[in-house]
């Protein structure tokens, strides 16, 4: 009997959950935004109606079949959109930052509207082009406009989590019907969580001396469905896009790839970027000069410049733990007894932070990003294996990332608006919620699940979570948290169903998007106005002696930028400025001394640079003196004539 009621009291439990969706009414997060088909068509239709200026390509396809598109924007004067110096823009890397695209589509459409309409985008677009990829990652996009909310990183690439040679074999389920995925916490005394008595909603790590009865487990919520112990453990499959990038990249095939860019959409955007056209005999997207990304990293409103997170090398054998081939030297080279040398660990060869050089670059940008956007702060983690890295440390161009949707000033400690807290890496500082859900249920899911962001289970954190909280209740009616409520699973028993509503902490509502369009269009605008544009002056001849002449000349950068980054210089993927002079008669014209080809690796903004030679010839010969500037407005002609 005293089962039975206990049953009956679960189904009227179960029923009234059922109704639960209805009762809250938590709009949808999706409310607004462009799905994959509505992107499609708002694309296609800019670029019918202003086919001048706009021309759309899919510079790949998903494992879904989903183009990934390219919009190009040029304006109809000047120089051809390849000749032009370009902005790169790419939005939505991670599945669930979609608000990276609503972005990115809505500087496209600010830009090819305004115009003819307005004098700056005119300008603009008659000396620039924009290449905007507003959704790199559509397949991991479009599982934001499910039904059921659940938040999702990755693509969708099947992939086996849990090395139990199944795929995609357990994913979430909604068990309280609410219609998102959130966690579940259940009392296990083998459990490393508590409730934080500061805010009993957040869970945070046990400390030492915790009564074994206080102790939870943390899981995403739904049930064991291959009754392997482990709980939600391979879903719906996924690689992160965004550490997917061949730049610090981690030895760790879970989220981030099987190896540098093994992923489609990574291929396709580093493709478009550098590959080389037979039609063109050269790489013509090279005229990239600054690469814009909207994804969860920031180094706009949140620093200044790019500071790699931790990629998860594996540790390098040590001296004392001879590998197959070092005990075989030591067999073959060495007598026994003889101590090993102890050899130093192998140092990472990959940049970690902004070069030096060119730390007032990004402080300079960053600055002017607050200023126009009014976006004074934002929280970060910090990137691993990103476009934004890669494109600076090995394309080696200005690279910026905003993330759009964090946490602002006013909810943030007025210390950390400084410097420090910040950038603090929010891996060792995250509460319970952050850990992907803490699954201990056996230490090889907690060393997967704990290394990877993208796995297959809610990512619940950003860090922060009591500041988010606090954002939650004062500024967001109290939506965006679902509290915890008891529910009697099949499985685990009693464990109570609650967290944070998936997406509340990545994407903003739509209302906000026309202002982040419209401040972000002006800041593509500010940042492809800044490259640096190399200008070759009226070169200078003067009489030495008979047949004699001093031929001076002089180029100067005019643009706010420099014309190659010292990362660029480093990576050596930024060609050089070269000057040559082409004489109009090589048998009577000849140089004393010097040589006709001059490379020069970067100009500062404002610098100069002067030239000098000595040229014996008849008078009145002609020399055409050539300045090739790619990254800095292509190429220049002159004419001298000596006398
Ligand atoms: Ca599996
Ligand atoms: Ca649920
Ligand atoms: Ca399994
Ligand atoms: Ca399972």
């Amino acid at each position: 009997m005293r089962n039975f009621s206990k049953t009956t009291v679960s189904f009227f439990l179960f029923l009234f959950l059922l109704f639960l969706p209805a009762i809250s009414a938590n709009s949808n997060p999706a409310e607004g935004y462009h799905d994959y088909n509505a992107m499609t068509s708002a694309l296609k239709q800019l670029e019918s109606q202003n086919p001048q200026i706009a021309k759309l390509t899919s510079i790949g396809k998903t494992l879904k079949g989903r183009d990934i598109w390219l919009m190009q924007i040029s304006g109809t004067k000047g120089l051809s959109p390849l000749e032009k110096q370009a902005l790169l823009i790419c939005g939505n890397l991670e599945g669930d930052h979609v608000i990276g695209s609503e972005v990115a589509l809505g500087i496209a459409e600010n830009l090819i509207k305004g115009y003819g309409q307005d004098e700056k985008i005119t300008t603009a677009l008659d000396t620039r082009t924009f290449y905007v990829i507003p959704r790199l990652n559509p397949d991991g996009a479009e599982l934001f406009f499910d039904d059921l909310l659940n938040e999702h990183p990755g693509n969708l690439k099947p992939r086996d989590e849990d090395y139990d040679w199944l795929i995609d074999e357990d994913g979430p389920e909604d068990l309280n019907g609410d219609g998102m995925i959130t966690l579940m916490r259940v009392k296990d005394k083998e459990g490393d969580w508590i409730i934080d008595e500061k805010d009993p909603r957040l869970m945070k790590k046990k400390e030492s001396g915790t009564p074994v009865d206080k102790l939870y487990k943390i899981y995403p919520e739904g049930i064991d469905n291959d009754g392997d112990e482990l709980y939600n453990e391979d879903g719906p499959g996924g690689f992160d896009i965004d550490r997917n990038f061949p730049h610090n990249f981690g030895y760790n095939p879970k989220g981030l790839g099987i190896y540098p860019a093994s992923e489609i959409e990574t291929q396709s955007v580093i493709d478009f970027i550098t590959r080389y056209a037979p039609e063109f005999k050269t790489q013509p997207h090279k005229n990239i000069c600054g690469v814009l990304v909207f994804s969860k990293f920031d180094n706009l409103a949140a620093g200044t410049g790019i500071e790699s997170g931790t990629p998860t090398f594996p540790e390098p054998p040590r001296a004392e733990e001879p590998t197959g081939m070092s005990r075989m030297m030591m067999f073959m080279g060495r007598r026994g007894g003889q101590p090993t040398e102890q050899q130093p660990r192998p140092t990472d060869p990959q940049p970690k932070r902004t070069n030096a050089q060119d730390t007032y670059l990004f402080e300079n940008v960053s600055k002017k990003y607050k200023e126009i956007t009014g976006i004074k702060t934002a929280v970060s983690e910090k990137p691993a294996g990103s476009m934004l890295e890669w494109a600076y440390f090995q394309y080696g161009v200005p690279t910026f990332s905003a993330n759009l949707w964090s946490l602002r000033e006013e909810e943030r400690a007025p210390a950390a608006k400084m410097k420090g807290e910040a950038d603090a890496d929010p891996a060792q500082s995250r509460p319970a919620q952050a850990q992907t859900g803490g699954m201990d249920r056996q230490a090889m899911m907690r060393q997967f699940m704990q290394r990877s962001s993208a796995s297959a289970t809610p990512e619940q954190s950003t860090g922060n979570e009591d500041k988010w909280l606090k954002w939650i209740d004062d500024k967001n009616n109290g939506e965006g948290f679902v509290a915890w409520t008891k529910f009697d699973h099949k499985q685990l028993g009693e464990v109570e169903i609650g967290g944070f509503v998936p997406h509340v902490r990545t994407n903003p509502k739509a209302d906000q998007i026309p202002e982040l369009n419209k401040s972000h269009a002006e800041f593509a605008l500010y940042l492809a106005s800044q490259f640096a544009e190399i200008v070759l002056d009226d070169p200078e001849v003067k009489k030495m002696g008979s047949d004699l002449y001093e031929l001076k000349i002089k180029i100067h950068n005019k643009g706010q930028f420099p014309y190659a980054t010292a990362q660029g210089q480093r990576t050596g993927n930024i060609n050089s400025i070269m000057l040559r002079l082409k004489f109009e008669d090589d048998e009577k014209m000849n140089l004393f001394g010097g040589a006709k080809r001059m490379d020069t690796p970067t100009l500062d903004a404002g610098a100069e640079k002067e030239f000098k030679w000595v040229i014996i010839s008849p008078a009145g010969k002609k020399i055409d003196v050539t300045v090739w500037a790619q990254n800095g407005g292509g190429t220049s002609k002159k004419t001298v004539v000596l006398k």
